[in-house]
């Protein structure tokens, strides 16, 4: 069975925790290593669209994914953000939370991890040369489905 991320079709194979109402996957082109996305499973745009049950589980499986990214990709800290409709830079209609492990001196300016996630998937920069193999994404989503068992 394979997962809808607004207009992807995702792979189980990619997808390394499914909890009730959420599930989380790896990044076809992560910001930095451990970049990773939790999604509700229904398809809903916006974040104004969840039913507080959806919203619980999405942050609850959040909080479970940090953890877990943070510790494998030997992270210190944490940027975990929502680009909620277009104008913030939301390309798949699909809510999402970018979680990322984030380390003493990975930006030289931290805050330019912003600047990065507006541009990554966009033009030029979202060409499929640039994305992962799938059989990288699998291989990552093994290692952290792992911590889940
Ligand atoms: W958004 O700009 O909509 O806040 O973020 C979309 C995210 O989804 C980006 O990080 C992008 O790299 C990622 N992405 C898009 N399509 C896929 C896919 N098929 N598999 C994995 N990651 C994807």
């Amino acid at each position: 069975m394979s997962f809808r991320f607004g207009q992807h079709l995702i792979k189980p194979s990619v997808v390394f925790l499914k909890t009730e109402l959420s599930f989380a996957l790896v990044n076809r082109k992560p910001v930095v290593p451990g970049h990773v996305l939790v999604c509700p499973l229904r398809p809903a745009e916006r974040f104004c669209d969840l039913r507080p049950e959806e919203v619980a589980d999405l942050f609850r499986a959040t909080q479970m994914v940090g953890n877990v990214v943070e510790k494998h990709f030997c992270g210190t800290s944490l940027t975990i953000s929502i680009q909620d409709g277009p104008e913030a830079g939301q390309t798949v209609k699909h809510v999402h939370v970018h979680v990322l492990p984030r380390r003493a001196g990975d930006f030289s300016r931290n805050d330019s991890v912003y600047d990065e996630l507006e541009r990554h998937d966009k033009g030029e920069e979202d060409a499929p040369s640039k994305w992962r193999s799938e059989e990288d994404m699998a291989a990552e989503a093994a290692s952290l489905k792992k911590y889940f068992q």
